[in-house]
């Protein structure tokens, strides 16, 4: 891989190359700004580099799971079947890469240590882990919302004489589970894809669950090449739909009505027709399930049933079902998840009830035995939003660190999820209280790229250096989403989403929940008032503007 871009002082320097990473690069060069981005990995891709896990697959529908914004990609990209899987992800985007050029502005094997704002020079001082420096107007972090691992830091953690993966960072070469006793820890969306593919494979797995998931089935297929046509022929109203849904996906409600207001008998039928469609529109069969716990109760017990149903062993089937809110953690989809546990070379162990207690050089140790394994995998998810920006020592004006500002989670304050008062000319793609990982990603992604992009343009056709959120702008933001996300059972579960999963991070709720048409909205209307919630200083003045 090639970096002929390379430089010492340049417009723009960009963290990542995953979805964002390289839209960015893209934006930024074709409004003819000098970019250079960063990426520690050692090819694009960013999480789909990295999430090679067995039965990885994304539950966004791959004819929205990509870019919208080139007509060209759009044309010239063929998805194979309904739901992606992690290769062809990385796939689509090394196609992507490829096709615009971006490799040679990316330095790839190098992660961004440090990035520290000089207030004389109204520049961004950026240190790569070799020790590189760089200088930039603008440092913009595509660093992604679920990128830093998160390992639990169990007793005897490095003593395991066994082969140890987090699916987060999978090897690249096969890891054989032939003839092997595989222990896998979580039972999240990486667990419950992963858990049936090992299952085919190994002597025996053990999966430790602390809180069971619901799942509903993905339902994946083949995509018909005629569907596929008429898909391209109406890209353009896709495009539209999309950007201005809720959520960045083409399903919307299916019945805008209360669960409440249909009988038990109708209520069943309904479930069973969105069951039985698969993908991630169960949660949307009605209007209220994310807001009224009676409403939502019928969701999840129709959920247990069908996990009741599907396991033949009845404590087994016990031990699977939830009892919080369906939906207010990260809803996952599988294929055959509950089944595998019909299988007899598949136990289940309730890790609430006997916790774990040590990982031994032998496997894992719970309050009850000692589990002898060859493998073990840990499926135990991400410090979400704020880890990933934690990881990079990011100090705005007067030497403030971006870990300092928002202290925790419940201190994290942002302005539309874009930037951050105290950090001038920092932008972050997809950063806390963005719609994010609560809307179709990519979707999110191109959105705030395109505002960052015009951004720049305005203040580079304005003459301004430098922009920064005002205090009170962020505060009204931070407070808005709080607010939105406090009428939602959202905030009534421990999950990644509120910051629970990690151990010592206060609980917060860092996505806006808002929708991303709405959002969208929002932030255009931010533009169109040439900035105001923002202070703006002139190149040569240096006088507020606002
Ligand atoms: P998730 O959804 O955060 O799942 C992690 C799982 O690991 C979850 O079941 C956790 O249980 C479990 N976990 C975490 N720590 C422990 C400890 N200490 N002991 C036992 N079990 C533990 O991560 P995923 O990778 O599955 O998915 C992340 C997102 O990526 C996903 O939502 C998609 O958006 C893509 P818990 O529920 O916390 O009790």
């Amino acid at each position: 891989m090639t970096n002929t871009n390379k430089g010492v002082n340049v417009d723009a320097i960009v963290i990542g190359a995953g979805f964002a990473g390289l839209y960015m690069v893209h934006r930024l060069r074709e409004a003819g700004f000098s970019v250079q981005a960063f990426e520690a990995a050692p090819d694009v891709g960013g999480v789909w580099y990295a999430n090679r896990y067995p039965g990885a697959r994304c539950d966004s529908e791959s004819i929205i799971y990509n870019y919208t914004f080139s007509e060209e990609l759009i044309q010239e990209w063929t998805w194979t079947s309904r739901f992606p899987e992690q290769a062809e992800i990385l796939k689509y985007l090394s196609f992507v890469a490829d096709r615009l050029d971006l490799r040679r502005s990316i330095q790839f094997n190098t992660r961004i240590a440090a990035a520290h704002y000089d207030e004389k020079q109204k520049k961004w001082l950026i240190y790569t882990d070799e020790g590189e420096k760089l200088t930039a107007k603008y440092f913009i972090t595509g660093v992604g919302c679920l990128s830093a691992s998160n390992i639990p830091n169990f007793k005897g953690l490095t003593s395991f004489q066994g082969q140890a993966y987090h699916t987060g960072h999978w090897p690249h070469e096969k890891v054989d589970f032939t003839g092997k006793r595989v222990g896998l820890i979580g039972t999240g969306s990486s667990g419950i894809q992963a858990t049936p593919v090992i299952a085919q494979e190994a002597e025996h797995l053990t999966v430790f669950q602390r809180t069971p998931a619901y799942s509903t089935p993905a339902r994946n297929y083949p995509y018909d090449p005629e569907f596929l046509k008429q898909v391209k022929e109406n890209y353009a109203d896709i495009r539209q739909k999309i950007r201005w849904s809720k959520m960045g996906y083409l399903h919307t409600i299916v019945n805008d009505r209360s669960a409440l207001e249909d009988s038990p008998e109708q209520r069943n039928e309904e479930y069973e027709k969105i069951w039985e469609r698969g993908g991630l529109g169960f949660s949307q069969t009605y209007n209220d399930l994310l807001v009224d716990e009676a409403a939502n109760e019928t969701a999840s017990e129709f959920i247990r049933l069908k996990i009741a149903e599907t396991v033949k062993d009845p404590k087994v089937a016990e031990k699977l079902q939830p009892s919080y809110y369906y939906s207010a953690k990260r809803p996952v989809l599988d294929t055959n998840y509950y089944e595998t546990f019909n299988r007899e070379n598949v136990t289940l162990i309730d890790v609430k009830s006997s916790p774990i207690v040590e990982v031994t050089p032998k496997g894992l140790k719970t309050s009850e035995q000692e589990h002898e394994l060859d493998i073990l995998v840990f499926a135990t998810g991400y410090d979400a939003m704020t880890g990933p920006l934690f990881k990079i020592d990011i100090r705005g004006k007067n030497g403030v660190s971006l870990k300092e500002k928002w202290e925790d989670g419940t201190q994290t304050r942002t302005y539309l999820g874009l930037t951050t008062a105290g950090f001038p000319n920092m932008f972050m793609i997809t950063g806390p209280e963005s719609p994010s990982v609560l809307s179709n990603v990519p979707i999110s992604i191109e959105q705030h790229v395109e505002w960052i992009g015009d951004c720049m343009e305005h203040m580079r056709e304005q003459g301004i250096e430098t922009i920064e959120a005002k205090v009170e702008a962020e505060e009204a933001w931070s407070k808005h989403c709080f607010e939105l996300a406090q009428k939602t059972l959202m905030t009534k579960v421990d999950s990644w989403y509120t910051g629970a999963n990690i151990e010592g991070k206060s609980r917060g709720f860092l996505i806006y929940v808002g929708g991303v048409g709405e959002y969208r909205k929002i932030c255009d209307e931010v533009a169109a008032k040439n900035y105001e919630s923002f202070n703006l200083t002139l190149k040569t003045e240096k006088i507020p503007l606002s």
